[in-house]
């Protein structure tokens, strides 16, 4: 009887002394490299040293952010590749120059398709963003959360943009993306993919004319000193993700993967809610800087916005009917439409 009683006190025992186990065991001495392509200036910056006191607090100082700015370890596009295989560990990346990966990432490129950064949280916080993390690993990669890079603005040094007719031979800069290509020349526009890292100098020298960002990247990365003109066209939003490289993340305790995905919902909070403060003050400061701005009137904006249905359909294919029914459907609901 004694024997019956005291064998599960003790297998209780071992069990909790494996799944206790001193924290060090749990944690290792680690340096998590991190690549952005925007300044430490950024939000993104915000959302990092969030993360970073958080993973610090939770695993007794041993696991590290150490985040890389202006594209040190490379754009959006090569920064992932080399996370993919597993020769870097986490990046900072839009969604649009990652659609030749994975296609259906595209619907977050469709002009006109979130309202307001409420909507983009309920779509990418719910069952739609979780349905995009999920085909990621297959790719090599974990996106530990939805960030924000945020609703994007057209600059030029032409002209100012007032109406669809406006980018009529504008030679724009964009993502490299299809669909923003589609989307730019369905408005007349000469679109040109480039790398974030090389639009700056693009813009100096002529080599295009204006480009489309939100207003925290056109001032971080000091596009005002090379373009005149500001038009608030708000024709998309992109997401951030936060990728983490499968490679390493297969060799992470549960523990460290944990820690990584609470901290990286930590740096989530602080990235969206610096984000949104910081954008209203770029944009106080890009016209200080001398920007000529321009509101385009509601009325042009349903024009803008009716020229571009046909993105959407051109695109549809390529994206994948389930993604677009998974987010369409969402944003019906959120709207009661
Ligand atoms: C920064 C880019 C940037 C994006 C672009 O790495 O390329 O214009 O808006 O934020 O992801």
């Amino acid at each position: 009887k004694s024997l019956l009683v005291s064998l599960p006190a003790a297998l209780a025992a071992v069990a909790l002394a494996c799944v206790a186990g001193p924290a060090a065991a749990q944690f290792k001495e680690r340096n998590i490299r991190v690549s952005n392509g925007v300044s430490k200036e950024h939000p993104m910056g915000n959302g990092l040293a969030a993360m970073g006191a958080c993973t610090l607090a939770k695993s007794g100082g041993k696991l590290k952010i150490q985040p890389y700015w202006d594209g040190a370890l490379g754009n959006d596009l090569t920064a992932t590749q080399s996370v993919r295989t597993g020769s870097l560990d986490m990046v900072l990346t839009s969604t649009a120059p990652l659609t030749g990966i994975v296609p259906a990432l595209g619907v977050f490129d469709l002009p006109f398709l979130f309202n307001d950064e409420k909507e983009a949280d309920q779509v990418l916080d719910g069952k739609s963003g979780a349905w995009f993390s999920d085909k990621l690993p297959a790719v090599g990669v974990i996106n530990l959360a939805w960030w924000e890079n945020g609703f994007r603005y057209t600059t030029n040094s032409r002209r100012p943009i007032t109406k669809a007719e406006d980018f009529q031979g504008v030679k724009m800069r964009v993502m490299q993306n299809t669909i923003f290509i589609d989307t730019f020349k369905e408005l007349g526009s000469n679109a040109v993919p480039l790398a974030f890292s090389e639009v700056y100098s693009a813009l100096e020298t002529k080599t295009v004319d204006g480009q489309e960002n939100p207003y925290n990247n056109i001032e971080n990365m000091k596009f005002y000193e090379v373009q005149k003109y500001l038009t608030l066209t708000k024709h998309a939003y992109s997401p951030t993700l936060v990728l983490f490289s499968r490679k390493i993340w297969d060799t992470l305790s549960p523990a460290e993967q944990g820690v990584l995905k609470e901290c990286a919902i930590v740096g989530q909070a602080e990235q969206r809610k610096v984000n949104r403060e910081k954008s209203d003050l770029s944009l106080a400061n890009l016209k200080a800087a001398g920007m000529q701005v321009n509101e385009i009137s509601p009325e042009e904006t349903t024009r803008l916005r009716d020229k571009l249905k046909v993105i959407y359909e051109r695109n549809a294919a390529s994206i994948g009917q389930e993604a677009l029914d998974l987010v369409l459907g969402d944003l019906k609901r959120i709207r009661g439409s």
